[in-house]
């Protein structure tokens, strides 16, 4: 199949599990066209079967805002032409599906049809979508197009509540390649980050207010009075600066590393005993799900999908938003006996196993034959 895949290039998860479906499905055969305004951050190599083409807004003075949508919705029309794509696949609704939609309507006028698969990754739905600026443009574009995923049952049943939504939701969880966190590495290289005795703390986001960054500091906080530990904070977002003022208040400088944009998660995870995430919301929790690949457990939220990624008890443990007693108190109870901590490190790879990539991905191949052979049915 010719697929060409819309999403932020950036460092967010929808846009990881773009890329790496992308690359998947190149893997299994397909041609895939990444379309969006850079390459996509984990989109390191490209092939035959791995186009990236750029959307070049350019800028026009009598503009305040540049038409992005404008701008992609031309380049599709371009790229679907040119190259023969068969499907769209846009990934995050705001304003991906709208512009494959306006593509798709130009499209059709020459007589060329090509369907749009349209995922939903959380915060198009639950933060901006909903927000009534682009409520009935988010709602219009999920209705019009062909298929409809969302990454959590979580989501899907959010979208219900706040779009009159007329299609069917098929919910594709993320995935995760499993040989990508064998940790090959012959040494993770953990004595550079903490002592022998240390315990090792991690929290990856892009550090916005919905991460709950203060919660993150005030648990390792408690976790560092009861036992020796490092914190390792990754990622780069606006309250950073916060959490750094607040590591030098607390007097905690010392213990806390601030990583800054890495691509190097899997070394990092590959030292480190327990994940930091406790979201005010998570339609899924990618990050999550990429700790326990690395035998890593995961402190969370009881919000959203997480409880449908992390199982309390068993894989880490869940607690409500803004409950930072009881997180701090189960973060210590698993790090504080090296026993504990092996269970939960074997539970949560274990737990990861269920979202193989190779289980995940044929989701995503049946949906779009479905649409393309009801499309042919149809015309
Ligand atoms: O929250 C982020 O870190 C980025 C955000 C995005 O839109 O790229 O992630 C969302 O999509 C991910 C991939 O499907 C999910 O795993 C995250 O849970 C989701 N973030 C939120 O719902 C806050």
């Amino acid at each position: 199949m010719k697929i060409g895949i819309v999403c932020y290039p950036t460092f967010g998860g929808s846009g990881v599990v773009a890329t790496e479906l992308g690359l998947e499905l190149s893997k299994r055969g397909h041609e895939i066209h990444f379309i969006t305004y850079s390459q996509p951050v984990r989109l390191e190599l490209l092939s035959n079967n791995v186009h990236f083409h750029e959307v070049h807004v350019p800028e026009y003075p009598l503009f305040l805002y540049q038409p992005y949508e404008l701008a992609l919705s031309s380049k599709l029309v371009d790229m679907v032409k040119l190259h023969g794509l068969q499907l769209l696949h846009v990934h995050y609704a705001i304003p991906h599906a709208y512009a494959a939609y306006m593509a798709q309507q130009m499209l059709y006028d020459e007589g060329i049809i090509v369907p749009i698969v349209t995922t939903l990754h959380g915060t198009d739905i639950t933060l901006v979508g909903s927000h009534p600026f682009y409520k009935p443009a988010v709602a219009f574009s999920i209705n019009k197009s062909d298929a409809v995923t969302s990454v959590s049952e979580s989501l899907k049943k959010d979208t219900m509540r706040l779009f009159d939504i007329k299609k069917d939701i098929h919910v594709v969880p993320n995935f995760i390649d499993l040989e990508k966190h064998l940790h090959n590495f012959t040494d993770c290289q953990r004595e550079m980050m903490a002592d022998d005795e240390e315990r090792i703390v991690t929290h990856i986001s892009n550090m916005r207010e919905v991460k709950q960054i203060p919660d993150v500091i005030k648990i390792f906080y408690n976790i560092q009075k009861e036992l020796p530990a490092k914190l390792m904070m990754v990622g780069e977002g606006p309250e950073k600066e916060g959490a750094e003022r607040m590591v030098e208040e607390l007097g905690i400088k010392d213990k806390v590393v601030f990583f800054g944009n890495s691509h190097e998660i899997d070394r990092i995870l590959c030292f480190s005993d327990l994940f930091l995430l406790p979201s005010q919301t998570e339609s899924f929790g990618l990050a999550a799900l990429e700790a326990m690949a690395s035998s890593v457990p995961v402190i969370s939220s009881n919000t959203g999908g997480l409880p449908e990624v992390n199982e309390d008890g068993y894989s880490g443990y869940l607690s409500d938003v803004n409950d930072v007693n009881e997180m701090s108190a189960n973060a210590i109870h698993i790090l504080k006996d090296p026993e504990v901590l092996n269970t939960f490190k074997a539970n949560a790879k274990a737990q990861s196993q269920k979202f193989d990539l190779h289980s995940v991905v044929p989701m995503y191949e049946r949906i779009y034959e479905e649409t393309l052979e009801k499309l042919s049915v149809i015309n």
